[in-house]
């Protein structure tokens, strides 16, 4: 097996429609690759489908009504195949390759490797993973625990992790004395909630799938469907279809974004493909602020224009606050500094505002080109103003919706994965169990980075995830890491995480979501889940575990935290691994809509969680209505010869996972080490397409470098410029974050280039 070769790169023309045939081909290409015929077609007919497997991919829901054969798309079709591989990393593999003979390689090269197929451990002064039973991991993981003090110990979660397990795992962690619970939710859709929560009482979006048909008018901000959340392009078809209009605002002309082939349709095998967006805002890395303050003050001269006729006064004046404070903020506008900001004329945004004017059943969605950028709570918030100028809440086709990453991100902090939780949380869990959890907030993910360099982590405890790899300032996290006591990586494949280990480090293997978990003493098991519009659903794999010593995640938390916390705890760890129905049983009495959880779970399609502004246009927040708010124009400007520099996923990864080294979309192929730069920036900065660069990043007057990148010419926004996370993440500062929620600046660097010499 081959790890990547940077200097095979190609380049060729970006496309401008996704999916349709080529994407079904790749997907079941790399499924036959690595898993072989059976379990390929064994796993991908049970995909999103009632009483199969909850995709792994993404977290857009799934239709509650007709289900399609094939109800999902190419990449959760890969995320699948890198799953269900039948190749398996045995003691023996990690007994061949010392750890030192790691460290150079790629996580693209480590997951190739295959399933993790038993625990294993590496102590000090070893140079390579051992086997070890299981018994002893969790009494190595007791005696570390125990001691440190609880504030030295972290406990992370990876969204893939289903609600069960993070509510076993949360509890462990407050029974042990501890809210350091940060979650890969800090670096990714944190901003989101930190805008919502305060301003419509919930931290998630208030849009069912049926609202998406629905909409007049929906807006893809920051988003790349195309290859994140391919499903959503059916729905903004279906949206199209029954006459609605989609703009997409993004620095890239993303394929997705402009045509989309539906695989599942015979039309869409052939063809063009349907157009998705009527308008494309190319808009500049960080210029949606100014775009949507702007946006507001149009619908606002239009009010003017035709009184009664764009903001929906009874719902302003009887459900919200601070309209008068926000459109005294609004009445006037710069244009220069808004087209300066967006890089769009002002004609564009007029165009666009005549749309928004004119709906009547409008929804924003948005993911991480909205989040991680210093102003991105800012931004958000401005998007809820827009929104709620029209009452776009609580009425079918309209609300917010911030689309989610992880599978189950938006399900583990519902299930209190979360650093700094509610007194009515604690309040509930410690009633139920009788424990003390602690007040004191914890450490959410770019503190856990500043702690492990400041040396205040004893122990690491990773459920899922890749920490290392995911978080900013990859140098000076790994430096911290290796300094760290215990880490413990509760993993289903190889990754960086795991070579840049604590002093003693534990690798404990566990089912995935395809994966059959039925050695319990009442049958087998399923789990649950909640996706980007709070529906919970089962979810329940069928392929034979590749190895027969591993063991489903919500067991290993639960014999964790028994070894931990002695078996004579309060809490009977042994029946909740044994049994997750008294898992679900103990969640139906504290976390609120959760009732009658066992029987409901077991319903046809879940059941969807209450979500006041969608189901009774109210609003949770302080003041018991929603909250316009007014933040001053804020937007990103690099200084002469820097670019603003954004990082995106490719076509064949899953956040730190490469399923292989291309962007078919983009029209990348075989390399990752790249930068996209419009060509006349290039001309402009003195460099050639194709020229191997290394990268400077600037922030506060420190600087970062990351070598051997190849410039390439493309279409994005001018002034931007756009690489591959997680190449990238060593140039990002830890300082560099999105004020109030802390997410890092991932889509915010300031760079310029300097000429490789070798
Ligand atoms: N196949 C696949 N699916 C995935 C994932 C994966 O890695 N692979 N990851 C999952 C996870 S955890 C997440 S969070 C989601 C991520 O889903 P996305 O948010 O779609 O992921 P990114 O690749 O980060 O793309 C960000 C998009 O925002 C645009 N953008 C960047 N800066 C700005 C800006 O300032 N303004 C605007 N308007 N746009 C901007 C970029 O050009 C890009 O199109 O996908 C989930 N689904
Ligand atoms: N520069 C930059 N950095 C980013 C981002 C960005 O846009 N730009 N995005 C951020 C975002 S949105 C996110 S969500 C984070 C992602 O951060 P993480 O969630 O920490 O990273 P992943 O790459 O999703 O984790 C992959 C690992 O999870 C393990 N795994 C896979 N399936 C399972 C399972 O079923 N159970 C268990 N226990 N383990 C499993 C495998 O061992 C695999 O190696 O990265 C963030 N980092
Ligand atoms: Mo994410």
């Amino acid at each position: 097996m081959k790890d990547i070769d940077e200097d095979a790169l190609r380049v060729g023309h970006p496309e401008t429609s996704a999916a349709g045939l080529t994407a079904v081909a790749v997907a079941l290409q790399r499924g036959l690759e690595q898993a072989g015929p059976v379990r390929t077609a064994r796993s991908l007919a049970r995909i999103n489908q009632r009483g199969g497997f909850d995709c792994p991919g993404c977290a857009w829901p799934e239709s509650n009504g007709h289900r399609k054969a094939a109800e999902f798309c190419e990449n959760g079709a890969k995320a699948v195949a890198e799953e269900a591989t039948v190749h398996t990393v045995t003691p023996e593999w990690w007994d061949a390759h010392p750890i030192e003979s790691l460290e150079d390689k790629t996580d693209y090269w480590l997951s190739k490797q295959g399933r993790i197929a038993e625990p294993v451990v590496l102590r000090p002064g070893d140079d390579r993973y051992r086997r070890i039973s299981w018994g002893d991991a969790f009494e190595l993981v007791a005696e570390h625990v125990n001691a440190s003090s609880p504030e030295r110990c972290v406990f992370y979660t990876s969204g893939r992790t289903a609600n069960e397990t993070a509510f076993v795992y949360q509890l462990f962690a407050r029974s042990l004395g501890t809210n350091n619970l940060p979650d890969c939710s800090n670096m990714c859709h944190e901003s989101s909630g930190s805008a919502l929560s305060p301003t419509i009482g919930i931290g998630k979006g208030t849009v069912s799938l049926e609202d998406i048909h629905d909409a007049q008018l929906v807006f893809v901000v920051g988003q790349n469907p195309g290859t994140n959340h391919p499903r959503m392009l059916s729905a903004l078809k279906e949206c199209r279809d029954r006459g609605g209009k989609v703009v997409a605002v993004n620095p890239l002309p993303e394929a997705g974004l402009l045509h989309f082939k539906d695989p599942q349709t015979v039309s869409g095998y052939v063809g063009q493909g349907a157009t998705i967006s009527d308008e494309f805002l190319q808009i500049k890395v960080g210029g949606d602020l100014a775009l949507f303050q702007a946006l507001g003050h149009l619908l606002l001269e239009e009010e003017r224009r035709a009184p009664g006729t764009v903001v929906d006064r009874a719902f302003v004046d009887t459900q919200t606050e601070g309209f008068e404070a926000y459109a005294e903020a609004r009445a006037s506008i710069d244009w220069d500094e808004t087209e300066r900001a967006t890089g769009i004329a002002r004609a564009e945004i007029e165009r666009t505002a005549e749309l928004l004017a004119a709906s009547k059943a409008t929804i924003v969605c948005w993911a991480l080109g909205l989040t991680q950028q210093p102003h991105s709570v800012d931004t958000i918030r401005e998007i809820v103003n827009v929104l709620l100028v029209q009452g776009n809440f609580g009425k079918p086709g309209a609300g917010a919706c911030p689309v989610r990453g992880h599978s189950n991100v938006q399900g583990d902090r519902t299930m209190g994965i979360w650093e700094k939780p509610k007194e009515e949380f604690l309040a509930a869990l410690d009633a139920e169990f009788g424990i003390a959890s602690p007040r004191e907030h914890g450490l959410d993910s770019t503190e856990t980075l500043h702690a492990f360099e400041g040396d205040a982590v004893d122990v690491f405890v990773s459920l899922g995830g890749n920490f290392a790899q995911a978080n900013s300032d990859t140098e000076a996290l790994e430096a911290g890491m290796r300094r760290t006591g215990l880490t413990v990586h509760i993993s289903t494949k190889p990754n960086r995480s795991h070579v840049v280990h604590g002093r003693t480090s534990l690798i404990l293997p566990t089912l995935g979501r395809t994966d059959r978990d039925d050695k319990h003493p009442s049958g087998r098991q399923f789990l649950s889940v909640e996706d980007s519009m709070s529906m919970v659903h089962s979810t329940q794999g069928r392929l034979e575990p590749v190895s027969e010593h591993l063991l489903a995640e919500p067991v290993i938390v639960a014999r964790m935290a028994a070894a931990v916390l002695g078996e004579d705890h309060a809490v009977d760890w042994r029946a909740m691994a044994e049994d997750y129905d008294v898992i679900r049983d103990h969640i139906s009495r504290v976390i609120p809509g959760f009732e009658d959880f066992n029987r409901r779970v077991r319903q046809r399609n879940g059941f969807q969680l209450p979500n006041p502004p969608r189901d009774t246009r109210t609003f949770a927040t302080d003041a018991g209505r929603a909250q316009f708010t007014v933040s001053p124009l804020e937007y990103l400007e690099a200084p002469e010869g820097h670019l603003v520099l954004q990082t995106v996923r490719s076509h064949d990864q899953y956040n730190t996972t490469f399923y292989g080294q291309d962007d078919r979309y983009r029209g990348i192929s075989d390399g990752r080490r790249v930068i996209l730069v419009h060509p006349a920036d290039l001309e402009a900065l003195g460099f050639a397409d194709r020229e191997l660069v290394d990268v400077v990043s600037v922030f506060r007057g420190e600087e970062r470098r990351a070598n051997r990148f190849r410039l390439v010419g493309y279409p994005t926004a001018r002034g931007c410029a756009a690489a591959y996370f997680p190449e990238a993440n060593a140039l990002v500062h830890r300082d560099l974050v999105a004020r109030e929620s802390n997410t890092p600046g991932f889509k915010a660097l300031t760079v310029r280039f300097v000429p490789h010499a070798d």
